[in-house]
């Protein structure tokens, strides 16, 4: 596979008055501002995502002519509202704290139980339906006639076709992981239109040709077209798991670690609700059984926050060699508290969390770095065990895709805290995953070839790298 182009794609925060400043405007501006942050948004600059898009596909179809598809994945659970086709402002960041309103407004419709029997979905604060309730009350829904998702959005701006990819539209909360079909009770029930949410399709599915403009803009000739690929990132990243057999278990790692097993049916119970599991849809009808165990985002917003207070660059390689180079025993926090999620200073909020639960706080970088490194390592494998309870799984090996596989400390500390050997690799498995659900459709992998099939192609052409417990 060869790599085109990288670009980042950073939130950002405005100030957007909201309704709620503006309804205690009697008693000043300064209303508004007490309650700080409250009064910002956190947005994705899509627009320039889309251009950076565009650059990428440009280049890679001028170095590779004979380019027949495209598919498009993205991070889940984020969306754009529109109306006549026309998109109708920054779709927020998931972080965005509006979202604490939406979990109120929703549960005081479907309790939490309730919501877990009809969507098998593990609660996120961010999950689209508590977004979605948030944008009801602001009345920014009102507005909308169509709701898409990120790579849904992309995809239909480079075809005009708009969908609901099924991968990610089972991170919305509200499909029913049984049918794979919209539960149009729950909407109604939560007062979001019948009709909001588009038609849903598979992956593998073609989208549509592009649209002549966005082909001569592309430089892309007339038979390119978009292929429904899992437009959740997860699910590409789990299509390329290079699994030789069926008893493994997988972390996609990165900003977040999805933790968990492939499953042939939904697993939906009380125990696995306690534990916060989730039925994910996987591509040919797989379930992600898995659950968020937050990431390798604790390690950058720290190292956002040392940059921003020393004011020099921190460089990676040498944090991460200090840290494995720690030997007394540092903490380990629970890196799932919902107070990791939204940005800002995360090593005070860790040093919080260790003097709440009476434990040593890490003492400089390197020993937050080792305490988070440490403190993954171990969500790791209470989250492993879990999943193999809850369904009845065996799991004989762990494979460790995404950014985090090339984290030697973190593959070594999570093959040592389960007790499993750790295959680490490939490290671009969502954008493999994404290709390869594309050569099936194209036909250059055999058509029906099997997941596990497209498993072999990743294991035949990609060697993990083994990491075997360490006695402790
Ligand atoms: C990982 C991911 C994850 C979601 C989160 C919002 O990139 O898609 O699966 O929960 O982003």
């Amino acid at each position: 596979m060869q790599h085109v182009a990288r670009f980042p794609n950073q939130p950002v925060r405005v100030y957007e008055g909201r309704a709620d400043a503006d309804a205690d405007a009697g008693a000043g501006a300064a209303a508004g501002q007490a309650s700080g942050e409250a009064a910002f948004g956190l947005h994705w600059n899509i627009l320039e995502l889309y251009r950076s898009v565009g650059a990428g596909l440009r280049s890679a179809l001028r170095d590779e002519p004979d380019v027949v598809s495209i598919g498009v994945d993205s991070w889940a659970v984020d969306y754009a509202l529109l109306r006549g086709g026309r998109m109708l402002g920054a779709p927020y960041n998931y972080r965005d704290e509006r979202t604490t309103a939406g979990v109120a407004a929703v549960h005081s419709v479907v309790g939490p139980a309730e919501l877990y029997r009809l969507n098998g979905l593990q609660h996120l604060p961010f999950n689209s339906l508590f977004q979605l309730a948030a944008d009801r009350a602001s009345g920014d829904l009102a507005l909308a006639d169509t709701v898409l998702l990120i790579p849904d959005l992309l995809g239909y701006w480079l075809t005009g076709v708009g969908v609901a990819e099924i991968t990610n539209a089972s991170t919305t909360g509200l499909l029913n992981p049984h049918t794979r079909g919209w539960d149009a009770e729950l909407m109604t029930r939560l007062g979001l239109p019948a009709g909001l949410l588009p038609r849903l399709a598979e992956p593998g599915s073609s989208l549509g040709r592009l649209l002549p403009e966005v082909a001569s803009d592309l430089g892309a000739g007339p038979g390119v077209g978009v292929t429904l690929v899992g437009s959740h990132d997860t699910a590409s990243a789990v299509v390329a798991v290079p699994a030789t057999d069926d008893d493994f278990a997988y972390i996609s790692s990165g900003t977040w670690s999805l933790v968990g097993v492939e499953l042939e049916s939904p697993v939906v119970s009380e125990e696995g609700r306690a534990a916060n599991f989730t039925n994910e849809g996987g591509v040919d009808g797989r379930v992600r059984y898995l659950k968020n165990v937050s990431g390798l985002w604790l390690l950058s917003e720290s190292v956002r926050t040392w940059e921003r207070a020393s004011g020099t660059p921190i460089e990676l390689a040498e944090l991460l060699a200090r840290a494995s180079a720690v030997t007394a025993p540092v903490s380990v926090f629970d890196a799932a508290d919902d107070r990791f999620i939204t940005p800002g200073d995360m090593p005070s909020r860790i040093a919080d969390w260790c003097r709440e639960h009476g434990v040593a706080v890490p003492q400089n970088p390197a020993e937050f770095t080792r305490s988070i490194l440490e403190s993954l390592a171990v969500a790791y494998a209470t989250t492993v065990q879990q999943a193999a309870e809850l369904t009845g799984k065996t799991v004989s090996a762990i494979h460790i895709v995404g950014g985090g596989s090339l984290n030697e400390l973190l593959c070594q500390l999570t093959a040592d805290r389960t007790g499993l050997t750790v295959l680490a690799g490939p490290v671009e498995a969502t954008a493999i995953g994404n290709i390869l659900v594309q050569a099936r459709a194209a036909g250059m992998v055999p058509v029906g070839s099997s997941l596990e099939a497209l498993r072999a192609v990743v294991s035949a052409t990609f060697r993990p790298t083994r990491y075997r417990p360490r006695g402790r």
